[in-house]
């Protein structure tokens, strides 16, 4: 048992998911489709092409806005389910080849990537594998249109650093589901952009399991095989000899102790909360945008609670963003740059103690020197060597004595506590009440 949670403590990310957590966790999805303009969410995929037509398109607004939130990429829907494709294919005609956006010259991948890079954003793109349009859905052929046109894109518009692969399987206009390929749609990804992390139920970069922006009390990315196949086993068996196979991504507790111990191996497969910055994935006249309040929250618990958060905003039927996301956006990134500006531990003394002189639980002593007030405390574990750190609880020291301030679970690449009400302190302390391993702490931060 005990050399199983020392392998779990030491299962370790791969170069393109630790950058993602740890360099780029906030990015933008866009969805654009002929649904922009039918009002619907899935569209039929038997669309009028020329209704598809974004007079005003301004990629380079959508970046200006993107970047005022503080995120750093943009993942957009290249093709949805309704099948019309949103750059020159050569595999299809229903496509920009038929809009009358630049008589039919018109690119919107091709503009997109050229103003995130202007802008300095990464570029991504989600291909909805069900396609209600294609006649050869529902054939072995559609797995080989569907991967030429994967190569078309990972091929023709420089870097991608994510690809979305949605998990919808419905019907094609033939009545047939179709089996994807998807061992050799990540064949072609590794070929042609390895740097790219691929987002798929399965992992790399598994789904939260909702689309409300909602992440779970105990967040881990080191996971039962079962519930990611698409990733590495880097562990024994768990030492219980059960069957995990029952496990899905909509399930809350899925990689604490209780459970890994009786699965066939772990994996790292962190997790992505996606979330629309609107009611719907499309823009929809009549829906307003969230409150800033419920979109920092939502910052707060993927960002600074151990996942990647991907935050959707549907450009409207002329190709330019709505004014009121436009400005729930800059108020996002403002709120967010206020919050995490003055960090009140820089060049203050952090003592790290075994405790009792246990191998696996610690204190963390923070001295402040001064009485400071306190909103937030940021804890990073060096997540390149593994997540450890089960459950931990938050001390301030203050009138002479220690008192409880905050219980928490999983920390991870980055866990930002948000106390329920400000206070002041001298001294913060971290007590790791239950970990894998020793803790390796990266960055800590007071706000
Ligand atoms: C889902 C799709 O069915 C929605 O339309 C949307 O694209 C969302 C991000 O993923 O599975």
């Amino acid at each position: 048992m005990k050399d199983f949670i020392k392998q779990a403590a030491h299962v370790r990310p791969s170069a393109n998911q630790l950058r993602l957590l740890t360099e780029t966790p906030f990015y933008a999805f866009i969805h654009f489709s002929p649904n922009t303009y039918t009002n619907l969410e899935w569209g039929t995929g038997d669309e009028d092409p020329t209704i598809f037509n974004p007079v005003n398109l301004d990629c380079d607004g959508w970046c200006e806005a993107v970047k005022s939130a503080g995120m750093k990429g943009v993942v957009i829907t290249a093709k949805h389910h309704d099948g019309f494709c949103l750059w020159q294919t050569k595999y299809a005609d229903h496509s920009m080849k038929k809009s009358p956006y630049k008589n039919g010259n018109g690119d919107i991948v091709k503009e997109l990537s050229e103003a995130c890079r202007r802008h300095g954003l990464k570029f991504g793109f989600y291909l909805s594998p069900w396609d209600r349009h294609s006649e050869l859905y529902g054939t072995d052929e559609y797995n080989d249109y569907y991967k030429a046109q994967l190569t078309e894109l990972l091929t023709n518009y420089g870097e991608i650093f994510h690809v979305w692969f949605d998990g919808a399987c419905g019907e094609g206009p033939n009545g047939k589901k179709q089996i994807y390929d998807f061992d050799g749609y990540f064949e072609l990804i590794h070929k042609y952009q390895p740097n790219a992390t691929i987002f798929n139920d399965k992992g790399p970069i598994r789904w939260c399991g909702n689309e409300d922006g909602s992440s779970r009390h105990a967040e881990w990315a080191v996971v039962p095989s079962e519930l990611c196949p698409n990733c590495e086993i880097q562990t024994e068996p768990g030492p219980l000899n059960g069957d995990l196979s029952y496990m899905y991504n909509m399930d809350e507790n899925i990689g604490s102790l209780s459970n890994i111990l009786y699965s066939k191996g772990l994996v790292f497969a962190p997790s992505e909360v996606d979330m629309s910055i609107r009611p719907g994935w499309f823009y929809h006249e009549n829906e307003e945008p969230h409150s800033l309040d419920r979109l920092f929250d939502t910052y707060l618990r993927s960002v600074g609670g151990n996942t990647t958060f991907i935050l959707n905003i549907p450009p409207k039927p002329d190709g330019t963003f709505d004014k009121k996301d436009v400005k729930r956006l800059k108020e996002l990134g403002e709120k967010i740059r206020g919050s995490f500006s003055a960090n009140l531990a820089e060049g203050k003394r952090i003592t790290i103690e075994p405790y009792r002189g246990s191998d696996s639980q610690c204190t963390v002593e923070i001295d402040l020197e001064k009485e400071e007030n306190i909103a937030y405390l940021e804890i990073c574990e060096n997540i390149a060597n593994g997540q450890r750190i089960e459950s931990f609880f938050v001390q301030r020291f203050n009138d002479g004595r220690w008192e409880n301030k905050f219980e928490g679970t999983t920390v991870g690449a980055r866990k930002i506590v948000r106390f329920s009400d400000e206070f002041t302190a001298i001294k913060l302390r971290i007590f790791v009440t239950a970990s894998r391993d020793m803790p390796e702490f990266g960055k800590i931060a007071v706000y």
